[in-house]
């Protein structure tokens, strides 16, 4: 159903503004805010808001920084194509401190920074990309005489928010994997309280924009969950929505990298997908803006767990996922027996969850799905899915 209040903003004087300042067409503009409205989960006509607000309301100001990390959270969001960053920095958001992007160097960036903080005290954004090392003082990581503790420390003071952007920032990422020899950490450890986290190694940007625009909409950061996360892109698991789960149900597995399987587009479980224990929103907003099927399960590689705790970069790929639900989502089938051995297995994985104990359980579905790799199983597992091809 056509969204009416959008629609009549299409006319609306200060939209044609935005347009006109971004170099975009006031209909893309106006489609960008219906997607982040859905994308941030809001009802109907939430959209009219956002465009309003984006059209209207003075730019936040934002203090962006980096530590211990390796920039692909930056590198993503300038990758970003609806609209580019660069439209965003220059009208969504006022980019006050970013060491990557700044043109100014030295003390005049350190400068820059405090008359920031100083002119917007108390309303500006606080970004932070990278982890923070603690040990040793925290001499590991210093930007103009600072460590990354104090400029967390002192540019958190005064922030409106604070959103750790990456897993790095979130939780300690790649930086803390044992044996983490500079202590790494994420930014609420360091502050002692929690702060949204936007954890993806890197985080997909529309998830950091969509946060941004609730900001600027309504004021606050959207609601999180327990680990600070945005509940609209971290409520459901990789494995819940992803587009091979028709195939892990059904018993279709890829068994090894390069087989008819993966040619196929079966699940990618048995060669160390993660999805089945990662909470994040991948498969419905993809990644890289490069079309359908581009993330990374789509490319038909397993996901790694990128923004869990420990799963990314902590549970190598050949260890088996997790299954925290196997409950398939009602608009594929359900398990049918029938379909061979991969169902056999998948009714084990079933009534292993079903039957309780989850550590037990979850290591029953481990070694009943473990099984498939032996060369029997392998060869009965190919047999019953051309079976089910037809
Ligand atoms: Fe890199 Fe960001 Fe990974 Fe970390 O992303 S993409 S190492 S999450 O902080 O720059
Ligand atoms: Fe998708 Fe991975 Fe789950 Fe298979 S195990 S359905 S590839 S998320
Ligand atoms: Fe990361 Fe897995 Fe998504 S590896 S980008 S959480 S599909």
């Amino acid at each position: 159903m056509a969204n009416t209040s959008l629609l009549k903003l299409e006319g609306d004087s200060r939209i044609a503004a935005v347009s006109q300042r971004l170099n975009l067409p006031r209909r893309e503009f106006l489609q960008f805010c219906a997607t982040v409205a859905a994308s941030l989960g809001l009802p109907q006509g939430a959209d009219a808001a956002v465009a309003e607000a984006l059209a209207t309301r003075k730019r936040p100001s934002v203090i962006w920084l980096h530590f211990q990390e390796c920039t692909g959270c930056t590198e993503s969001m300038l990758r970003a194509e609806h609209p580019t960053l660069e439209k965003l920095i220059l009208d969504v958001i006022s980019l006050d401190y970013h060491e990557t992007l700044f043109a100014a160097a030295g003390h005049q960036a350190e400068q820059a920074r405090k008359t920031a903080m100083a002119e917007n005290k108390g309303s500006y954004l606080l970004v932070i990309e990278g982890a923070i090392p603690t040990r040793d003082g925290g001499i590991y990581c210093k930007v103009g005489g600072q460590t990354a503790i104090e400029l967390t420390r002192e540019c958190a003071a005064d922030a409106a928010a604070v959103i750790a952007i990456g897993s790095c920032a979130s939780w300690g990422g790649m930086p803390s994997t044992d044996p983490n020899p500079t202590g790494s950490s994420g930014v609420a450890a360091v502050l002692g309280k929690p702060v949204v986290t936007i954890p993806g190694c890197p985080p997909n940007p529309y998830n950091f924009l969509s946060a941004v625009v609730h900001f600027l909409t309504f004021g606050s950061l959207p609601p999180v969950d327990e680990l600070g996360r945005p509940r609209f892109a971290y409520s459901r698991l990789i494995h819940e929505n992803c587009e091979r789960r028709a195939h892990f149900d059904a018993g279709r597995f890829v068994i090894e990298f390069g087989d008819e399987g993966h040619r196929k587009g079966y699940c990618l479980y048995k060669v160390g997908c993660k999805g089945p224990e990662t909470y994040a929103n991948c498969p419905s907003i993809l990644f890289g803006d490069a079309g359908a099927g581009t993330w990374p399960v789509g490319c038909g590689c397993p996901c790694i767990g990128c923004t869990e705790q420990g799963v990314g970069f902590t549970k190598p790929l050949h260890m088996l996922a997790k299954v925290k639900n196997v409950e398939p989502p009602q608009q594929y089938p359900r398990i049918v027996e029938e379909k061979g051995i991969g169902a056999t297995l998948g009714s084990a994985a079933v009534l292993a969850a079903v039957a309780g104990a989850a550590a037990g359980g979850a290591a029953m579905v481990a070694r009943n799905l473990g099984l498939s790799h032996q060369a029997e199983e392998t060869k009965k597992a190919r047999a019953a899915a051309e079976k089910t091809e037809v």
